[in-house]
């Protein structure tokens, strides 16, 4: 992979982006034969034009583990590609009529209005599990039990995070507190942040963790960058939730004003607009201090707060 480190950070992030959707058209099963239909459709969301935050913040938590170690990013891209296929189900889910029900994703209409819902339900389920089976097969462990023992800490992380007590458990919230769930209730600002950080968070903070668990961080470096990733998360979903209000259809390649029509629990709604960038920049200044108290205040990691605070999509 590109030595990126006397690039500008746009530069930097064109060429991961570029390295990132070169390994991702590597790493998924081609268009062919009987299964064509289920593989184009796992291609048409995957390649729709996200930004690989997620795969992104992990190859630069690799390089910052392990700094001038060219094998970091290598060990670090299976990983982080897996974690854009489980990001790019979660979405093709999320977009359904029976959970967000939006026609709209990337700038592109959302997969089921393209190939119907059963399509783009097994297309989801196709990212998932495909995910998981690049993270079995890459990078290769076959004698080398200490590079099996931090793949094993990874998949452990990922699946962690995928699941009902990350990700999955906070969508459930989501669709509770909007009154859609079997058991509705409201949020306190307590339970909206953990519903997001569960959300959005769980698997912000797998992707910094598994780029620097590949990269061989010692225990100490990867506290410090989980907790950079756990602020930075939130600082994420707070911006989210604020360009939800704010950003328009043509920016964020979705569809604004969704969450205040369908009465969703969010950071604006709960705490008004002016309270919620506050919090958003006290989340980055969080991140900024986790990143000190371990000397990386001058890596990529800082450089991705700015990135974060300031997105328009
Ligand atoms: C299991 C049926 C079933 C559904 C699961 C897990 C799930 C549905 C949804 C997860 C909720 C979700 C979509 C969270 C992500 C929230 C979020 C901030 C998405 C946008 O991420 P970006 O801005 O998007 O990184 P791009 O398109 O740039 O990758």
């Amino acid at each position: 992979m590109t030595d990126t480190s006397g690039l500008p950070f746009a530069s930097f992030l064109r060429t991961r982006r570029a390295e990132i959707d070169r390994a991702l058209d590597a790493f998924l099963p081609p268009v062919s034969g009987r299964l064509a239909g289920v593989h184009d459709a796992m291609r048409y969301s995957l390649f729709a034009g996200g930004k690989r935050f997620r795969p992104i913040l992990a190859l630069a938590a690799a390089e910052s583990a392990a700094p001038g170690d060219p094998a970091a990013l290598d060990l670090a891209l299976p990983s982080a590609c897996a974690i854009e296929m489980i990001h790019t189900y979660s979405l093709v889910h999320d977009d359904l009529p029976a959970m967000d029900d939006d026609t709209m994703r990337r700038g592109k209409p959302t997969l089921h209005v393209v190939c119907g819902e059963g399509l783009a339900i097994l297309a989801g389920d196709g990212l998932l599990a495909e995910a998981f089976v690049l993270l079995a097969r890459e990078p290769d462990c076959e004698g080398r039990p200490e590079r099996a023992a931090r793949k094993l800490a990874v998949i452990r992380r990922i699946a962690d995070a995928a699941g009902a007590a990350g990700m999955v458990g906070g969508q459930a919230i989501d669709l509770q507190a909007a009154g859609r769930g079997c058991d509705a209730e409201g949020l306190d600002a307590e339970g909206l942040r953990d519903m997001h950080a569960r959300k959005t968070g769980a698997l912000i903070r797998a992707a910094a963790a598994s780029g620097a668990i590949m990269a061989g961080a010692a225990p100490a470096r990867l506290e410090a960058i989980d907790g950079y990733a756990a602020a930075l998360g939130l600082a994420f979903q707070i911006v989210d939730d604020i360009l939800d209000v704010e950003g328009t259809d043509a920016a964020l390649g979705k569809t604004a004003g969704k969450d205040a029509a369908s009465a969703k629990p969010t950071y604006p709604a709960l705490f008004g607009l002016d309270a919620s960038k506050r919090l958003a920049r006290d989340a980055a200044g969080d991140a900024h201090a986790a990143l000190a108290g371990a000397g990386l205040e001058r890596t990529r990691l800082a450089d991705i707060i700015t990135w974060v605070l300031s997105r328009t999509s």
